[in-house]
């Protein structure tokens, strides 16, 4: 999909939409170092949407619990080339970061949307949706700190906390001009994995705000731990069926590193359920 139809597909229909992983780190939990310069990374996006991709999201720092944060500048170096390079080809990029100069200058560089996994708490970052009009993503985290998050798990009830945030920052955000605000209850971060579990069984919940929700299962440790599969490439199917149960509970969007296998399954699910 070029950026038009991807943007036409998320506030126009309900097609469930996939979206690529593109880590360009050297340390992500589950491809790092394997996409880490532009031309790797570039190619593997292109076998994404040649795959089924509707949208690539492009991330240069790795957010898996205890990872060491990236300067700025090493972050700008790593995704604002490999932005450019893919939306030059038309490709619908999305742009992974926690920074808002990051987003401001992926966007300038073709970016169509902003994966803020901090949750839009930033001010700056709406402000760079509001000047580009382009739409965000608000994920749930309890601290915008993925080194102590798994330290912030005492909810008294998951659900009712993640609808209750992204509620709010949603409808901030919506306020100060984003066009569009796609939610994401963010499985692995700052959860247990019965919290991971919960919130998939009562998406609806988070559905019922009226927002686009995306889900973000794909290898994740919660899976690897419930299914005793240690390498997270071997967690595709458990992923998988996270997802299905999420598209069947209403999510909107589904963020996979697999996507052959699933652009075969939403198929399936398309012609299962029309
Ligand atoms: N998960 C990761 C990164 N970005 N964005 C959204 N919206 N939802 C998610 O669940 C999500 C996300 C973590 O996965 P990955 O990018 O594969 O790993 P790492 O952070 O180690 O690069």
């Amino acid at each position: 999909m070029n950026p038009d139809q991807f943007l036409a597909a998320l506030t126009g229909s309900h097609e469930v939409l996939l979206m690529g992983v593109v880590n360009v780190t050297p340390d992500s939990f589950s491809d790092g170092g394997l996409y880490y310069e532009l031309d790797t990374a570039v190619a593997h996006a292109l076998r994404l949407v040649h795959e089924g991709a509707d949208i690539v999201d492009v991330g240069g720092e790795s957010t898996r619990p205890g990872a060491e944060p990236v300067g700025l500048e090493e972050e700008l170096r790593r995704v604002v080339p490999v932005v450019r390079d893919l939306a030059a080809t038309g490709v619908a990029v999305s742009i992974d970061t926690r920074h808002a100069a990051v987003a401001e200058a992926a966007v300038a560089a073709g970016a169509c949307l902003v994966n803020d996994v901090s949750g839009l708490r930033d001010p700056q970052m709406r402000a760079v949706a509001v000047r580009h009009g382009v739409p965000a993503v608000a994920m749930h985290m309890p601290v915008d700190d993925p080194t102590v998050m798994q330290q912030h798990t005492d909810y008294d009830d998951v659900v009712v906390h993640v609808v209750a945030f992204l509620r709010d920052h949603a409808a901030l955000a919506l306020a100060e001009g984003v066009p569009t605000v796609i939610v994401d209850p963010g499985l692995g971060f700052g959860k247990t994995i019965e919290q991971n579990i919960q919130l998939v069984r009562r998406l609806e919940e988070l559905v019922a705000l009226g927002h686009p929700v995306l889900v973000g299962a794909s290898r994740k440790r919660f899976i690897g731990v419930l299914t005793g599969v240690e390498q997270p490439e071997g967690r595709v199917a458990g992923t998988l069926a996270v997802h299905l149960a999420s598209v069947q509970n209403g999510a909107r969007l589904v963020r996979a590193h697999d996507v052959a296998a699933h652009r075969q399954a939403l198929t399936m699910w398309r012609h299962l359920v029309s």
